[in-house]
C-alpha cells in the first residue's frame, strides 16, 4: 500500500505574478536580426538520421518518388515488445496441444464443449526490466507466450489466461502458469467466466425456434422470417455486455431485417421487435428462459399475449414502419457530381522520396529526432514504445487501452448497449489500409498478425508511415519590412480498425517543435434505434429510424517518463484575482493570476479539462529545472473534443469500465497495473479482471514514474448527416502533448523548411532561403511522376494466414475474418 510510502508534504500552493519586463512596442520593427538560439543540448544516444542520410544520398536519380520508401535502418536494440516470430507461435501451440491437462482440441474439430486456444501473443515485458535492457547494459527480458484458454468443457466455462515459457520452448524447461499479476479481481486466479460458450446455441436453436413461434406476426409485418432457412430475412441480435446485476443473466435481443446488397447497412434496419431471455440457470438451453416480447413501448409476458394483441379485433394492434434497406443506406457515389470535381484534386508528393527510416524486423522507426518502437497486439491494435526525442525518452508507452460506446433509448436493445471493445479486439480488425486514401500514396507499411485459430493471420500494410506538410504553417510573422514563415512538416503513423459497424482512425503524429499529437475518428454504419417513442434519446434520421444517441470514450495510457521516471503533475490554472499593487494607488484591480499545485497522491488524481480550459496539465520533473528554475515538462492538452462517459454508475457496465469516467486520470506506474481493461471485463461487470478504480489506493505521485491513462471520445448524437455513413471532419477527438519549458526556445527553428523575405518601399530587398540545399539536383532526387496519383488498387489482397498447428510455413493463404 502506498499511503504510508507517501511522505510528501502537503501540496504547495504557490501563487505567481507575471509580471511583463516587456516594454517595448512589440509591433516596432527589431533593429537588430533576432539570434535564435538552438538551446538544447541533451545527451545524444547516437547521431540519429546519418543511416537515413547516407541511405537517401545512395538513390539514383532516375528512380520514381513512389518507389523511395523508408529507409533500412538497424534498431539500436532489439524490439522487445514485438510480436512472437511464426517458429515461436508454433512452438508454443505445439507444446500446449501435448500437455494433457490442458485438454484441448483444435478448433477446426471443437463445438461448444470443448477447451480450445483463443490466443497465443508475446507477453509483454515488465517496464523495470525493459529499462534495464534499453537504458543499460542488461540482457534482453526473458520472452513468455501470453495464452488465452477458452476452457468449455465444463458446466461453467471460463477463460484463462497462463503464461506459456521461456521462448523459445523447449520441452526440458517449458511450463505454464495462471497468469494473475497484471489482473485485480477479487477471485485473483486468472479465470473469468464466458458467458458467451453457447452463442451458436443461442443463435440457432433458440432464435429459430421463436422465429418461427412468431412468424405468422413477422410475415404480417414485414413479409419475413428467421427460422434457420434459406429465405430467412430477418437477424436477430442483442445487447453487449449482457445483464448481469443481482446475479442474473439477462439478455435482450432485436428483430434486424438483412441488408439487401453488398453493403453493410444491417445496422440501419431495426424492426422495433424485442424479445427477453434469462439464461441464469446455466448451459442447457433447455434450461433457459423466454420472458417476453417488446413491441411499441408495450411488454407482452408471452408469446401468447403478444400474439392475442397482434390479431385482436376489438383493439386494432398498432403497427409501425420497418426500416427498408435502400439507395440511403449505401455509400457509393450519388447524386450530380460537385462543381469541377471531375478533374484530380491537389496532391501531395514526396520528391525526395522518404525522409525517415524502418527496421523492418524490429518496427523501430526515427524521423529526424524522433525515435520509437512498434507493438501491435490483439486487444488493442497498435501501441508505441520508448518514444525519443533526441535520444531522450518522453514516454515508455504510449497506445490505446479500451474503447467503449455506450448507448440509451427507449427500447431494450439500445439501453443495454455498452459495447467494450477490445473485446472484439483491434488487433484482429485492422485491417489493410488502402493507399491514396487512408494515407498518401508515398506512405510507407507495416503489416501486422494476429493469432485466431492456430493460425496467424497477416494484416498486410495495415499500419502506415509518412510524412506531410500541413496546409498551415507552423510558425510565421510580418512587419512591414519583412516576412519570416516555417513549414509544418510532421511525421504520421496510422492504424484503422474496424470493429464491428464502426471504422476508427488512429493517427500518432509527431511535430518538428517537440509536441506529438493522439487522434481517432470514426466513420462506418451507426447502430440506429427504431424511431417509435425514441424522441429522448436521438433524432428522427429517417422513415423508421433514430440516431440513437452514445457516447464513444476511448483510453490511452501515456506513461510519460521526462528525464527519467521520477515526475510529477503539476496543475497550472489561470483564476480571476483582485489584486492592489504598489502602483495602483491603493485601488484593487480585477485581474487574473496563475495558480500553481502539484498532485499529491492517488486520492486526487482523476479529474476532468476545467472550466473555460484555464488549467494547463503539466508532468514535470521536479529535480530538472531549466536555467530560469522552471521544471522541464510535458504539458497535455485537447486538441479537438475529448469526453468522458456521461452515464454514471452504467447499469450496463458495472465495475467493468470505470476507466471511462473523467478525462484524466493518473496513478504510479506498476507492472500489476499495465492495462486499464481486460478483452473479457464485459463476461463479469460485477467482478471484472481489471477493475480500473482498484489502481487508485492512494498511492504518492509526487517524483514518481508516473501514467497517465486519458480519455479521447465523442458524445454522438446522430443526424441526418451520420446517413449513410459518419463523417470524420467531426468525429474527431485529440490530444497533444507539447513541451512546456522542456526546451529553451521553440525547437522547429531547426527546420530550414523556413524563409525570410526582406521589402522596403515595395521593393524585395533580400530574400533568406534556408535550405542551403536546394541545388536542383537535391530537391528531385527522384523523378516526379504522377504514379502516387494512379495508385494500383488491384494489388489489395487482405489477410494473408499461416497455419500453426500442424505448422505449415510453405502454404500461405489469403482469409481476411476478424474472428471466425
Ligand atoms: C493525499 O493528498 C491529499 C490532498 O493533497 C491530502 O489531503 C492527503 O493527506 C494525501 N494523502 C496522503 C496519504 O498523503
Ligand atoms: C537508372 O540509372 C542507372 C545508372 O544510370 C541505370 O543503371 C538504371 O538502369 C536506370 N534505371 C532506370 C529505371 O531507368
Ligand atoms: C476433456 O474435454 C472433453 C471435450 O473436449 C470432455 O468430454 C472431457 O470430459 C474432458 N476431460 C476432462 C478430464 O476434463
Ligand atoms: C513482473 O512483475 C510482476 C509484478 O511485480 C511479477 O509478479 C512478475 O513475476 C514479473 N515478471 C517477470 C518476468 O519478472
Ligand atoms: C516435445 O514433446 C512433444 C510431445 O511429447 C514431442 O512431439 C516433441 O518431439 C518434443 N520436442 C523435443 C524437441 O523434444
Ligand atoms: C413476400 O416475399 C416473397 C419473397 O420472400 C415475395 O415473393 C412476395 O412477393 C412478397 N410478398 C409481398 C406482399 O411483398
Ligand atoms: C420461408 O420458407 C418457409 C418454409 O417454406 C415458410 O414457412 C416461410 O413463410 C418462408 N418465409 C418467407 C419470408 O417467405
Ligand atoms: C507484408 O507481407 C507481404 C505478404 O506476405 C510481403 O510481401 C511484404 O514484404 C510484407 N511487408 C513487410 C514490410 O514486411
Ligand atoms: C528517483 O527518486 C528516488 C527516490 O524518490 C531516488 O532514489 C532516485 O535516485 C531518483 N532517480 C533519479 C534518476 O533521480
Ligand atoms: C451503482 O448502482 C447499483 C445498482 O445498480 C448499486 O447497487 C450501487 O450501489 C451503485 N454504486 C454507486 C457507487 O452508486
Ligand atoms: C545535395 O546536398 C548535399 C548536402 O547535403 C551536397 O553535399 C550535395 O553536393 C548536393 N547535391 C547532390 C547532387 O547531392
Ligand atoms: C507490388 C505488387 O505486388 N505488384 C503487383 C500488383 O498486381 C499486378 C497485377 O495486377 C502485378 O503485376 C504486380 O506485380
Ligand atoms: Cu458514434
Amino acid at each position: 500500500m502506498g499511503i504510508l510510502d507517501c511522505l510528501s508534504p502537503r501540496a504547495l500552493v504557490t501563487s505567481l505574478l507575471l509580471l511583463s519586463t516587456v516594454t517595448e512596442d512589440v509591433f516596432a520593427r527589431p533593429t537588430v536580426e533576432p539570434k535564435l538560439p538552438w538551446a538544447y543540448k541533451g545527451p545524444s544516444r547516437k547521431k540519429m538520421s546519418n543511416h537515413i542520410r547516407r541511405a537517401m544520398g545512395k538513390k539514383a536519380n532516375n528512380e520514381t518518388c513512389a518507389k523511395t520508401l523508408a529507409k533500412d535502418i538497424t534498431a539500436p536494440k532489439a524490439n522487445i515488445w514485438g510480436a512472437l516470430s511464426d517458429v515461436e507461435t508454433a512452438g508454443v501451440v505445439e507444446w500446449l496441444f501435448a500437455q494433457p491437462e490442458l485438454n484441448l482440441t483444435t478448433s477446426d474439430d471443437a463445438g461448444e464443449w470443448d477447451n480450445v486456444i483463443q490466443l497465443v501473443e508475446a507477453m509483454w515485458p515488465n517496464k523495470t526490466d525493459a529499462l534495464a535492457y534499453v537504458d543499460g547494459t542488461a540482457a534482453p527480458p526473458t520472452k513468455y507466450a501470453h495464452v488465452l484458454l477458452n476452457n468449455r468443457a465444463t458446466e461453467t466455462p471460463y477463460y484463462a489466461d497462463i503464461l506459456v515459457g521461456p521462448l523459445p520452448i523447449d520441452n526440458k524447461t517449458a511450463s505454464w502458469e495462471p497468469l494473475t499479476y497484471p489482473y485485480n479481481k477479487n477471485t485473483g486466479d486468472g479465470k473469468v467466466r464466458n458467458l458467451v460458450a453457447d452463442s451458436e446455441s443461442f443463435y440457432t436453436e433458440w432464435v429459430y425456434k421463436l422465429g418461427a413461434e412468431i412468424a405468422d406476426i413477422t410475415l404480417d409485418l414485414w413479409n419475413a422470417t428467421v427460422m434457420g432457412l434459406e429465405n430467412d430475412t430477418l437477424v436477430v441480435w442483442g445487447i453487449d455486455p449482457v445483464w448481469q446485476e443481482d446475479n442474473s443473466i439477462i439478455r435482450w435481443d432485436a428483430f434486424w431485417a438483412s441488408s439487401t446488397d453488398l453493403f453493410d447497412s444491417g445496422t440501419l434496419l431495426p424492426l422495433g421487435l424485442y424479445f427477453m431471455t434469462d439464461m441464469t440457470a446455466g448451459r442447457d438451453p433447455s434450461t433457459w428462459k423466454f420472458e417476453g416480447w417488446l413491441y411499441n413501448n408495450i411488454f407482452y409476458e408471452t408469446t401468447e399475449a403478444f400474439r392475442a394483441a397482434y390479431w385482436s379485433e376489438s383493439a386494432p394492434f398498432e403497427k409501425n414502419l420497418p426500416a427498408i434497406d435502400g439507395e440511403w443506406a449505401w455509400t457509393d457515389q450519388a447524386g450530380e457530381p460537385l462543381p469541377l470535381d471531375e478533374y484530380h484534386p491537389p496532391e501531395q508528393v514526396a520528391p525526395a522520396g522518404a525522409r525517415f527510416g524502418i527496421d523492418h524486423k524490429e518496427n523501430y522507426v526515427e524521423w529526424q529526432d524522433y525515435s520509437f518502437y512498434i507493438s501491435f497486439n490483439r486487444d488493442t491494435g497498435v501501441n508505441l514504445y520508448d518514444i525519443r526525442y533526441k535520444g531522450e525518452r518522453i514516454l515508455y508507452e504510449l497506445g490505446l487501452q479500451e474503447a467503449l460506446a455506450h448507448y440509451a433509448g427507449i427500447d431494450p436493445m439500445q439501453s443495454g448497449t455498452a459495447y467494450l471493445d477490445t473485446f472484439y479486439g483491434f488487433g484482429p480488425y485492422a485491417f489493410e489500409l488502402v493507399q491514396g486514401y487512408d494515407c498518401p500514396a508515398y506512405a510507407t507499411y507495416v503489416n501486422t498478425s494476429f493469432y485466431i485459430a492456430e493460425t496467424t493471420h497477416t494484416h498486410i500494410n495495415s499500419i502506415c508511415l509518412f510524412e506531410a506538410t500541413a496546409d498551415y504553417p507552423i510558425q510565421r510573422h510580418s512587419t512591414d519590412t519583412f516576412v519570416s514563415i516555417t513549414k509544418n512538416n510532421y511525421f504520421v503513423l496510422r492504424s484503422v480498425s474496424t470493429v464491428g459497424n464502426y471504422d476508427y482512425t488512429f493517427t500518432y503524429s509527431f511535430f518538428v517543435d517537440g509536441s506529438i499529437s493522439v487522434e481517432v475518428r470514426a466513420s462506418g454504419y451507426i447502430q440506429s434505434a427504431y424511431w417509435a417513442n425514441n424522441g429522448d434519446y436521438g433524432f428522427h434520421i429517417h422513415d423508421a429510424l433514430s440516431g440513437s444517441m452514445h457516447d464513444h470514450v476511448l483510453n490511452f495510457k501515456a506513461d510519460f517518463d521526462i528525464l527519467g521516471t521520477n515526475n510529477s503533475v503539476e496543475l497550472m490554472s489561470m483564476v480571476p484575482a483582485t489584486v492592489t499593487y504598489p502602483w495602483s494607488k491603493g485601488k484593487a484591480r480585477n485581474t487574473m493570476k496563475l495558480e500553481r499545485t502539484f498532485i499529491e497522491n492517488e486520492t486526487e488524481s482523476r479529474f476532468n479539462w476545467g472550466e473555460n480550459g484555464a488549467t494547463q496539465v503539466l508532468i514535470v520533473n521536479e529535480d530538472e529545472k531549466n536555467k530560469y528554475g522552471e521544471y522541464r515538462g510535458y504539458r497535455v492538452l485537447p486538441y479537438t473534443g475529448t469526453s468522458h462517459l456521461t452515464v454514471k454508475n452504467s447499469s450496463n457496465l458495472l465495475n467493468a469500465a470505470h476507466w471511462a469516467e473523467y478525462d484524466l486520470q493518473f496513478t504510479k506506474q506498476k507492472d500489476t497495473e499495465p492495462r486499464v481493461a481486460h478483452a473479457y471485463n464485459n463476461m463479469d461487470t460485477v467482478d471484472p479482471p481489471v477493475d480500473f478504480a482498484k489502481f487508485f489506493d492512494g498511492e504518492c505521485l509526487r517524483k514518481e514514474d508516473l501514467v497517465l491513462w486519458v480519455n479521447l471520445g465523442m458524445h454522438h448524437v446522430p443526424h441526418t448527416g451520420d446517413l449513410p455513413n459518419t463523417v470524420m471532419t467531426t468525429a474527431h477527438s485529440g490530444i497533444q502533448f507539447m513541451p512546456s519549458n522542456y526546451f529553451l526556445s521553440d525547437v522547429s527553428r531547426r527546420t530550414v523548411h523556413q524563409i525570410r523575405i526582406d521589402y522596403e518601399d515595395g521593393v524585395t530587398s533580400h530574400v533568406e532561403e534556408f535550405n542551403k540545399f536546394t541545388s536542383a539536383d537535391n530537391i528531385t532526387t527522384c523523378k516526379l511522376d504522377y504514379t502516387p496519383v494512379k495508385t494500383n488498387h488491384w494489388n489489395y489482397t487482405g489477410d494473408i494466414v499461416v497455419r500453426k498447428f500442424p505448422f505449415d510455413p510453405n502454404n500461405p493463404f489469403f482469409d481476411t475474418q476478424g474472428i471466425e
